[in-house]
């Protein structure tokens, strides 16, 4: 069973994940209407990433008996000036979701609910690879200024820079 707080603080972050899929399917979408097909390939799977975070969550609710709430979600931004702003709103907004992950796992200790503290520790070392790449990616845009062949090279290679780490393994849970 779950106590109503971690229950509460877990379709939280449902929502949040479930949030984070559509923002990233606004942002592939609109990478493929201008021309990047490569960043639009990333974007799809890391929408398709974080559905699987939330069904995890999802999976993992009915397991311990706790009440799923699917949520309403909102309309994520589907315009952005550049893809160095598109990935500057990512960085922001995994900074946002591993916060979100600190506060639940926050929940679980004081509701002495380790099982779950213990479940979430597969979100806290996701986070730290998104983070992590999300950065990297930042950082080469911004090494590569306004050079068109080096764009058409970042577009080809962004492909390859999937976050796999956290995912691997870990089974349709
Ligand atoms: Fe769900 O991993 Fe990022 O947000």
């Amino acid at each position: 069973m779950l106590t109503k707080r971690v229950e509460d603080a877990l379709n939280e972050q449902i929502k949040m994940e479930g949030l984070s899929s559509n923002f990233y399917l606004a942002m592939a979408s609109w990478a493929e209407q201008n021309g990047y097909a490569g960043v639009s390939g990333f974007l799809y799977k890391h929408s398709d990433e974080e559905r699987f975070h939330m069904l995890k969550l999802v999976k993992y609710m009915n397991e311990r008996d706790g009440k799923v709430v699917i949520p309403a979600f909102e309309q994520p931004r589907s315009n952005y000036n550049n893809v160095k702003e598109l990935f500057e709103e990512l960085y922001k907004h995994e900074v946002a979701v591993t916060q979100s992950i600190g506060e639940l796992v926050g929940v679980c200790l004081e509701e002495k609910d380790f099982t779950t503290h213990n479940f979430l520790q597969w979100y806290v070392s996701e986070q730290l690879e998104e983070e992590a790449l999300a950065k990297t990616i930042i950082d080469k845009i911004k090494l590569m200024g306004e050079d068109k062949s080096t764009w058409y090279h970042f577009d080809r290679d962004i492909m390859s820079l999937t976050v796999t780490s956290a995912a691997d393994g870990a089974g349709a849970a």
